[in-house]
């Protein structure tokens, strides 16, 4: 086995978005296109050499070959081991567990998240640091910088090695061991949540439920823990076998993509509780018997029950959303009586603020809640912790849903997107946005006035490292908010999110329909931005 040296080229564009590199499959398929992402990553690593890395995906198409590459680099560029889950599969908040668990220097994750699986569809790669999080700016910065001078790339000679079966092999120098990528993380979630109770309660019939795997990565772990733990009956556990082009879905959970859960909760004997993840695991979404639960209320919901709990039985110290996210965490954060921090949009950011202890709960409107038990979002984390409040209240997610509703008013949210827009029109829009919304502050519009416009800037607490540019926001009097900013996700054209939220006080009005409450608000957020002139869409194409 020899180490070979091969010259490349930069590629242009190599710059991780908000989750790492995410491109078209064809484009990771070029010859040098991932092996020089790979090495970028490694020659920003210091002091990397002899150590542990972690290595798994969704299992999307491309995953596997990628997996036997990056193995074949990671030998040559002086790791001393690799955990890598069988299959080349490791959900997103697995490979965070593992990374903390086994003490590894680092990880990468081959995944795209929510987007397509498929010969033509999205492959990507991020890389997560020693704390088992995403990589801070300044290292996919450095990253980036790195993949526009690489000249070389260093990788073994060597032949496949068999990754469906579990143990060890030896690339040159380097171990590589094949491990469950479901054992660690199970055990996990058995430390944080009440087994027993949950499963009584299964057991007794009066909790039931549906998972929706999406033919993604979260089937095995779903299957293990749901059905094989907690003993919801076999098939609670839909679309569990995770397939390489994820059955030709969109494995995204939300009420337009995880329809066969949405079908299934609002018709009739539909179970207790609905949930579904994504292609990596780390989003979730929630429903109970004919209701859907915003990702903002989750979090909120979440946070104030968090006693109920064992893992987190003796409170949170804090919590952070994501700017777009909805204030709902705000007002439970206020009746506790800790933080509630706002970061810009993307899980990187909440690394600080766990690792300093300042948060133990945090979430995003994008579907994603998670804790200070791993470094990530974390979907079957959320669908327990559902469970264990379920189990422990005895009550309906509708129910308590409006029970905290009525504590603390109901934030009302929707979120429209315009997706695959041009690029070039997006960002005129934006620049638009960028310099007219300064100008609103003090106006007023319906009986609201506006209070604040701006282009979000967050300065992290901790290290007091900037991000700018974040989100433009136009924030109202009454606390109602509009927020526009372009998706970090995307590999076709632009996606425009516009986030909408007001708050409701009066339980009366809570059963509205969120699109009809926030009707006047969806109209103006058109206006402001001029969507329908800009981007020649008449409405968006996604609404949730
Ligand atoms: C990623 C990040 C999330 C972020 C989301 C936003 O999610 O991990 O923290 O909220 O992107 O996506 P966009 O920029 O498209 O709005 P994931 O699940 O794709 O890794």
């Amino acid at each position: 086995m020899t180490i070979r040296t091969v010259p490349t080229t930069p590629f242009a564009g190599q710059k991780p978005g908000t989750s790492g590199l995410r491109k078209k499959v064809r484009e990771f398929q070029q010859p040098h296109y991932l092996e020089n992402f790979v090495q970028s990553v490694f020659d920003t690593l210091e002091g990397a050499a002899g150590t542990t890395l972690v290595l798994g995906g969704d299992g999307r198409y491309h995953n596997r070959a990628a997996a036997q590459t990056i193995l074949r680099m990671a030998a040559a560029n002086g790791f001393g081991r690799v955990l890598v889950g069988r299959g080349a599969l490791l959900s997103t908040p697995a490979v965070s567990c593992v990374i903390r668990r086994s003490g590894a220097f680092g990880g990468l994750v081959m995944s795209a998240s929510h987007n397509p699986g498929g010969p033509d569809a999205d492959f990507g790669i991020k890389y997560n640091i020693g704390n088992g999080g995403p990589a801070p700016e300044k290292i996919t910065e450095a990253i980036h910088a790195r993949t526009q001078t690489i000249d070389a790339y260093r990788i073994l000679d060597t032949a496949d090695i068999d990754l469906d079966r579990l143990g060890s092999h030896r690339l040159g120098e380097m171990s590589v061991e094949v491990i469950d990528p479901v054992a660690d993380y199970a055990a996990l979630m058995e430390s944080l949540f009440d087994f027993d109770l949950i499963a009584a309660r299964i057991a007794s019939g009066k909790l039931t439920l549906a998972f929706d795997a999406m033919h993604a990565v979260t089937g095995p772990y779903a299957k293990a823990i749901l059905e094989e733990r907690l003993g919801a009956p076999a098939g609670s556990v839909m679309n569990g076998v995770p397939l390489e082009d994820f059955g030709g879905g969109h494995p995204d959970p939300n009420l337009v993509h995880a329809h066969d859960l949405v079908e299934k909760l609002f018709g009739a004997a539909a179970p207790d509780l609905g949930a579904a993840s994504d292609g990596d695991g780390d989003r979730n979404m929630i429903l109970g018997r004919h209701f859907y639960v915003t990702p903002s209320d989750s979090l909120a919901v979440l946070a104030a029950n968090a006693t109920l709990v064992p893992g987190y039985r003796d409170g949170i110290r804090g919590i952070a959303r994501s700017m777009p996210t909805s204030q709902a965490a705000d007002a439970v954060a206020k009746a506790l009586g800790v933080p509630c921090y706002e970061t810009p949009t993307g899980w990187k950011f909440f690394g600080n603020l766990l690792d300093a202890g300042r948060i133990t709960l945090c979430g995003e409107e994008s579907f994603g809640t998670g804790s200070d038990h791993v470094r990530e979002k974390d979907g079957l984390w959320a669908v327990l912790f559902w469970l264990n409040i379920l189990a422990a209240r005895g009550e309906s997610v509708g129910d308590i849903v409006r029970a905290h509703w009525a504590r603390f008013g109901r934030h009302v949210y929707t979120r429209h997107d315009y997706e695959g827009i041009d690029s070039a029109a997006a960002a005129e829009l934006m620049a638009h946005l960028r310099a007219s919304v300064p100008t609103l502050v003090g106006q007023g519009f319906g009986g609201d006035t506006v209070v604040l416009g701006d282009d979000f800037a967050y300065t992290d607490p901790v290290d007091g490292s900037r991000s700018s540019a974040q989100g433009v926001r136009v924030g109202f009097a009454s606390g109602a908010r509009i927020v526009y900013r372009l998706s970090g996700t995307g590999t076709e054209g632009a996606t425009l999110r516009v986030y909408i939220e007001r708050h409701e006080p009066d339980v009366a009005r809570h059963g509205l329909d969120p699109q009809e409450a926030l009707a006047d608000l969806v109209t103006l957020a058109g206006e402001l931005a001029g969507i329908r002139a800009r981007t020649g869409r008449e409405r968006a194409d996604v609404i949730t």
